[in-house]
């Protein structure tokens, strides 16, 4: 290869050859050399500059479907001449200028400082336009699928607690809210749990120290009411409470009670059994009938526990009601005459009930859910259902 016009050879051929397979031997022929190139450049820079996309972009148009930004063949030409394995100017550094003869070596450098210049000046004069199709006013490309944004819900907990404080509300009662971590007096002495009684074992009860537990059901809230307002009360005490309860299918150590007090002067039996009677088919359906058996609370006397019709075989008896037509739900009494002196209310002049409630068998039981540990568990998969 004689020649000293390579115009016609390919670019990239070109700097894979030595200057001596090129036929270049002098500093003059080096320098027509790095013109060509230069040439070559301002045709790709021009290529670029002449393209629709590219004036379209300039005038500050949108692009159609199909149409290549022109950002695109910029950043294809600076690969081209910088690329640093495989661009042009690593193959003349290379090729050209490793094994040159020293009287050319400084033609050379110089040639490729002036090159690499002045490929970096022209991809930066071609202006840069915003890489956006369609809004380039605003920056935002209609074409690409829009963010899907999920919306959250209540845990189906909450649902349940809120359901069962909102049937109260409209009876007139108003919430109370105490805290988790509460003094042994409140937890148990001033609700008439005596010190030898089995809740107050350490085996049952977290205990922080001597005087202070987590509180093991949500009543200390009441007491603590009761000491800050005078009756008429009506309350509902909605909350966390805990127990040492080995996890399972009906067991965890954290859960959630309702609980509630009315104190007023003649309040009976009845109305509790009234009161209770409404909230169970205002919470269930309309359907449920309800009955209440003797039972025992060191709070409450009399005390009852209260079972509903079974939901799921209409009290034909099933395997979720063992056959008996009723199921469990929660226990009530009227207020322990005790208790009023630990609260300084006169127990010849008022009267009270008071009821408790677990949200997790009361959830359970109405949305059909088999596994308390599901509650807690933070699956989406059970959570989404309750949407
Ligand atoms: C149950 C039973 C009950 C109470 C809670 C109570 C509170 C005060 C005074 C009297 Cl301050 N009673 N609470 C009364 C009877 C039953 O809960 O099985 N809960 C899940």
């Amino acid at each position: 290869m004689n020649s000293s016009d390579h115009s016609s050879q390919n670019i990239t051929d070109l700097v894979q050859h030595t200057l001596e397979d090129l036929g270049v031997r002098d500093r003059a022929g080096v320098q027509e050399l790095f013109n060509q190139l230069e040439v070559r450049l301002q045709d790709y820079i021009r290529q670029i500059r002449d393209s629709d996309e590219f004036k379209k972009i300039s005038r500050g148009e949108t692009l159609e479907r199909g149409e290549r930004h022109p950002s695109v063949d910029t950043e294809a030409v600076r690969v081209l001449w910088l690329g640093r394995k495989q661009g042009i100017v690593r193959f003349i550094t290379d090729n050209w200028l490793a094994p040159a003869p020293p009287e050319l070596k400084r033609e050379i450098g110089q040639g490729l400082n002036a090159l690499r210049a002045s490929v970096e000046e022209k991809i930066a004069s071609l202006i840069n336009p915003p890489t956006v199709v369609n809004e380039p006013e605003q920056g935002i490309d209609i074409t690409l699928p829009g963010t899907r944004r999920t919306v959250g819900v209540r845990h189906i907990l909450r649902q349940a607690m809120d359901e069962i404080t909102e049937i109260f509300f409209a009876l007139g009662y108003s919430v109370e809210e105490g805290p988790d971590i509460e003094s042994v007096y409140y937890n148990f002495e001033a609700l008439n749990i005596p010190e030898d009684h089995p809740a107050r074992d350490d085996q049952d009860t977290f205990y922080i120290d001597a005087r202070t537990v987590l509180r093991t059901h949500t009543s200390p809230v009441q007491i603590r009411t009761m000491e800050k307002l005078q009756p008429p009360l009506r309350i509902i005490v909605p909350g966390r409470a805990y127990r040492r309860d080995t996890p399972d299918a009906t067991h965890s150590p954290m859960f959630h009670q309702v609980e509630g007090l009315a104190v007023d002067t003649h309040i009976t039996f009845a109305d509790l059994k009234g009161t209770l009677d409404y909230f169970l088919k205002a919470f269930f359906g309309p359907e449920v009938r309800t009955r209440f058996r003797p039972s025992f609370f060191p709070f409450t006397e009399p005390s009852a526990e209260v079972d509903i019709s079974c939901l799921f075989c209409g009290a034909q008896g099933c395997r979720i009601c063992k056959q008996s037509g009723w199921i469990e739900l929660m226990g009530c009494g009227m207020v322990d005459p005790a208790l009023y002196s630990y609260v300084h209310y006169d127990a010849s002049v008022y009267s009270g009930f008071a009821f408790g409630m677990g949200v997790e068998r009361l959830a359970m039981l109405k949305y059909g859910v088999q596994d308390i540990q599901l509650f807690f568990q933070g699956d989406v998969r059970f959570l989404r259902q309750f949407r």
